[in-house]
């Protein structure tokens, strides 16, 4: 769990051929059962993994230009989805069996009308822009990742938050037959994490259908995800089924499963430590060395506004 130091990366896990080309099957399959075509994907153009490519992604304006990307294969081959399994290689080994198509979105809550989307339907009114953005997980590993998705802000043209709307919540899925890790209370399922309104409508923070220009990995929580660059990784709620706009400060799974060290804001700082164990420096998949980690992930000078007049230290 989320309990653990900050984890080595064995090299063999990088370059291990064997490891590479299971992958190349898998995530061609996957490509097939989102179905490309209704997703104007670009067929036939090479890609690294055999999936499809979005076509004419937008660059955008929001993305980080000075940091080496991540290897595609450190993204995949390690992560946390406990869905599939605790260790860094389980949503590797077993995302397999989420079965991405269909899939449906309900939007609902403090909304003038709940509303259900299918993905499909999203990708026609989202124009998806490559996103280059740093992340950064509470267990000290980061990564620079080119996310493809829309702002969050877009969704807000579709459904429209009543007046009671303060927070909004992000539901995974949690289907026992697809994850089999749902059966065991490693977290009070489903996988629940929440923004307040106005951090949610900050146009940093993404809904991803993709990275590397492809069509998301199971791994990393196709078809629909969370990303919010400034906060720990583990705000970017995976495979999203449900997003409901609420009145009060929601509970989160990792607030239930440890107040003291979890808290609701879980904005990158490098001066609160984990109860556990320091946030001052973090190492990037793929290198050796370690950096010192920024003040919200070094989007301070964006997202600082967002928490004017706050006590960081204890909304953690
Ligand atoms: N549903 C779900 N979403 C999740 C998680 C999870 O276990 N379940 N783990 C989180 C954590 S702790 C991190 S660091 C990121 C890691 O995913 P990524 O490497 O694809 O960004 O996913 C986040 N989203
Ligand atoms: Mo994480």
């Amino acid at each position: 769990m989320l309990i653990r130091p900050p984890p080595e990366i064995p090299s063999s896990e990088i370059t291990d051929p064997q490891v590479y080309a299971g992958r190349r099957d898998f995530v061609r399959t996957l490509a097939l059962g989102l179905g490309a075509a209704s997703l104007g994907l670009a067929h036939g153009a090479e890609t690294r993994s055999g999936s499809s490519r979005f076509e004419g992604l937008l660059t955008s304006p929001f993305s980080t230009r000075d940091d080496k990307l991540t290897p595609y294969q450190s993204m995949t081959t390690y992560g946390n989805f406990y869905e599939f399994g605790p260790d860094k290689d389980s949503p590797a080994k077993n995302a397999h069996r989420l079965r991405t198509q269909p899939w449906m979105l309900t939007v609902d809550g403090e909304v003038k009308t709940a509303k259900t989307f299918a993905i499909e339907d999203i990708l026609k009114w989202a124009p998806l822009e490559e996103r280059i953005y740093r992340m950064r997980c509470v267990e000290g590993w980061s990564a620079v990742v080119p996310w493809a998705g829309f702002s969050f802000s877009e969704l807000l043209k579709r459904v429209e938050p009543t007046g009671n709307a303060r927070f909004v919540e992000f539901w995974s899925l949690a289907d026992p037959e697809q994850m089999p890790y749902v059966r065991i209370p490693l977290l009070d399922w489903p996988y629940v994490e929440a923004l307040r309104l106005d951090e949610a409508r900050h146009p940093l923070t993404l809904l991803a259908l993709g990275m590397y220009g492809e069509v998301m990995p199971k791994q990393n929580g196709a078809p629909l995800r969370l990303i919010v660059p400034w906060k720990y990784g583990f705000k970017g709620a995976k495979s999203i089924v449900r997003i409901r706009f609420v009145e009060k400060q929601p509970q989160t799974a990792w607030m239930k499963a440890g107040p003291d060290e979890y808290g609701f804001y879980s904005n990158v700082n490098p001066d609160v430590p984990h109860r556990r164990w320091s946030q001052a420096n973090e190492r990037r998949l793929g290198e050796f060395l370690k950096r010192k980690t920024l003040p919200f992930n070094g989007y301070a000078d964006q997202v600082a506004g967002l928490y004017a007049g706050m006590d960081l230290r204890k909304n953690f």
